[in-house]
């Protein structure tokens, strides 16, 4: 008798690694040849692959490679590419309208999404929202609403940030290269503080806050501080998780100065960390909290949440755009907030932790060259170091990035010094994809760690 273990199959997506091609393959090389001749050079890619499909945690390219997702589109898709209820709600939607503009004529849709934003994010005050389309411009707005709220000026943001590549979040971003060089000028009034990072100063979330609190004292005066604005975990940063107490004291510094806590939930937000927010690690109740990305699974949309007496301060018809909000990503936001719902990603995220810290510090203690195991949920990374010099490895790190890709996992780099790999599977992957993606990656620790990549 033999025991068929089948594949699991979603969306007509086998979540099987399957490669037919070298990665790349013909087909997206000569797609790439066209994006080479097309696309501005400005643009980046961490594959040079092309995809036709993707559902659960597999991505399939023009060549007919699955490759399997660790990246989930840089922490959109958690709840799995075209999950079954955003299409069916997008399809919905499409069908009965497109587009009216917020600001014109007004749909439900809209108010729902700031239903559940004001319902699921941390606090049980009055809250307000506003959407618009992306991260940097939610970011923007909310620096918008504090300064209106404050009558102040002064923004705090801290090394290893990274918050957009808008004029004012290149500004609050720490990072040079790519992001701001030969960018500037600048906005003003930004305001750079030391980051809690256990593993490279080997504070207390206490003393760290300390150092960041005497100098926003000495450099900029409480009195004039808008806002505070900080990632609970730093993402393109390098997943940098504050030392416990850090976020907190932050949170009292800035109500005591009275001025505007800023959550930024860009990446962290929507059950990446195995809560909806993790502001909730720590039970910090942020005066307005930004969200993006895995809010509505693949569609822009971004939104601002937070107390309503600041998000009511400012000027009727201050806020707003032509997109912000749009029918199309609503629809999408509330299939995706009903998935998460219904399928408790806030347990998966967990599960992911569970399954992947153990392995990775496997790992690590086998390669010798991994410094750091971190993250919480489903956004885990490791910070890679020379076997000798302990020094950061970017070169290793993209290296073993390579290996991966190769082997037919999609993982992402980050880190102020490059040399962190990041994993932010979809919520969704199946134990078996997942292991597989941890078989590889292990195996290319074994293969580059004491080389010369
Ligand atoms: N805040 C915390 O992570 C986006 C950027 C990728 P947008 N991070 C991915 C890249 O190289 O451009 C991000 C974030 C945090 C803000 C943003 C900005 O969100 O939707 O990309 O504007």
């Amino acid at each position: 008798m033999t025991i068929e273990t089948s594949t699991p199959v979603i969306n007509d997506v086998r979540q099987e690694l399957h490669l037919t091609t070298p990665i790349p393959g013909p087909m997206s090389i000569e797609l790439q040849k066209r994006r080479v001749d097309a696309v501005s050079a400005g643009v980046g890619a961490t594959l040079p692959i092309f995809v036709t499909k993707a559902a659960g945690g597999i991505v399939v390219d023009v060549d007919g490679n699955s490759l399997i997702d660790m990246g989930s589109g840089i922490a959109v898709t958690s709840v799995g590419n075209s999950a079954t209820e955003v299409v069916e709600r997008v399809i919905a939607q499409v069908q009965n309208f497109t587009h009216t503009c917020f600001m014109v004529t007004q749909y439900e849709g809209y108010v729902e999404v700031c239903e559940a934003l004001n319902r699921l994010t941390p606090g049980q005050h009055a809250k307000r929202s506003a959407l618009f389309n992306t991260g940097a411009e939610a970011v923007e707005n909310a620096v918008k609403v504090a300064r209106a709220y404050t009558q102040r000026q002064a923004v705090v943001v801290f090394e290893h940030a990274y918050h957009g590549r808008t004029n004012l979040t290149m500004g609050m971003t720490a990072k040079v290269m790519p992001y701001k060089h030969s960018f500037g000028p600048f906005a003003p009034e930004i305001y750079r503080m030391p980051l809690s990072y256990p593993a490279h100063d080997g504070l207390s979330g206490a003393e760290a806050a300390a150092i960041a609190i005497s100098r926003m004292d000495k450099e900029i005066g409480a009195e004039n501080i808008a806002a505070i604005v900080i990632e609970p975990i730093a993402g393109e940063g390098g997943f940098i998780v504050p030392a416990l107490g850090f976020l907190p004291a932050l949170v009292k510094y800035a109500n005591d100065a009275k001025a505007v806590f800023i959550a930024d939930e860009v990446q962290t937000g929507f059950c990446r960390t195995g809560n909806w927010f993790a502001s909730e690690h720590e039970g910090i109740v942020p005066d307005l909290i930004v969200t993006a990305k895995g809010i509505a699974g693949g569609l822009p949309l971004a939104g601002v949440t937070g107390r309503a007496e600041i998000m009511d301060s400012v000027h009727a018809g201050g806020l707003g755009g032509t997109y912000g909000g749009n029918p199309l990503s609503c629809a999408a936001a509330l299939g995706s907030i009903a998935t998460m719902e219904k399928e408790n990603l806030i347990a998966k995220a967990l599960h992911i932790e569970s399954v992947m810290v153990p392995r990775l510090t496997e790992i690590a203690d086998e390669s010798g060259v991994i410094a750091d195991v971190r993250g919480r949920g489903a956004m885990i990374a490791v910070e890679i170091v020379n076997h000798a010099t302990r020094k950061p490895d970017s070169a290793l790190t993209g290296a073993i990035a390579k290996y991966c890709h190769a082997h037919g996992v999609i993982v992402l780099t980050a880190g102020t010094y490059g040399n962190v790999l990041r994993f932010l599977p979809p919520l969704v992957i199946s134990d078996d994809l997942l292991n597989q993606a941890l078989d590889i990656i292990a195996a290319g620790f074994a293969e580059l760690a004491h080389s010369d990549h």
